[in-house]
């Protein structure tokens, strides 16, 4: 594979995503808009995420998360952690019968 050719095609590529005017010049402008929006992409991805995380909690449905209700999780979760290893344990248990 030709190197330069793959750089020109990499910048042409790149010069086509960026360039968002497209007037065949990448400006600095363009670049940091680009950057703004991959951004705010994952900005909004993590805030979705945290809404997703905070609805599990909020079991009232209130908006807010109480010391309570991330007791409750915490709870479930350890209820779920110990029926799993009780269930490993009964299966090793069962095996060596
Ligand atoms: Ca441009
Ligand atoms: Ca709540």
């Amino acid at each position: 594979m030709d190197i330069k050719q793959t750089a020109d095609e990499f910048l042409a590529k790149g010069t086509e995503i960026l360039d968002a005017n497209g007037d065949g010049n990448v400006e600095a402008k363009e670049v940091l808009d680009a950057i703004a929006g991959r951004v705010k992409e994952t900005a909004d991805a993590v805030a979705e995420a945290a809404g997703e995380v905070k609805k599990g909690f909020d079991a009232d449905g209130d908006g807010a998360v109480s010391g309570e209700e991330v007791k409750a999780v915490a709870d479930a979760l350890k209820e779920k952690a110990t029926q799993a290893v009780d269930g490993v344990v009964s299966k090793i248990k069962g095996e060596q019968a």
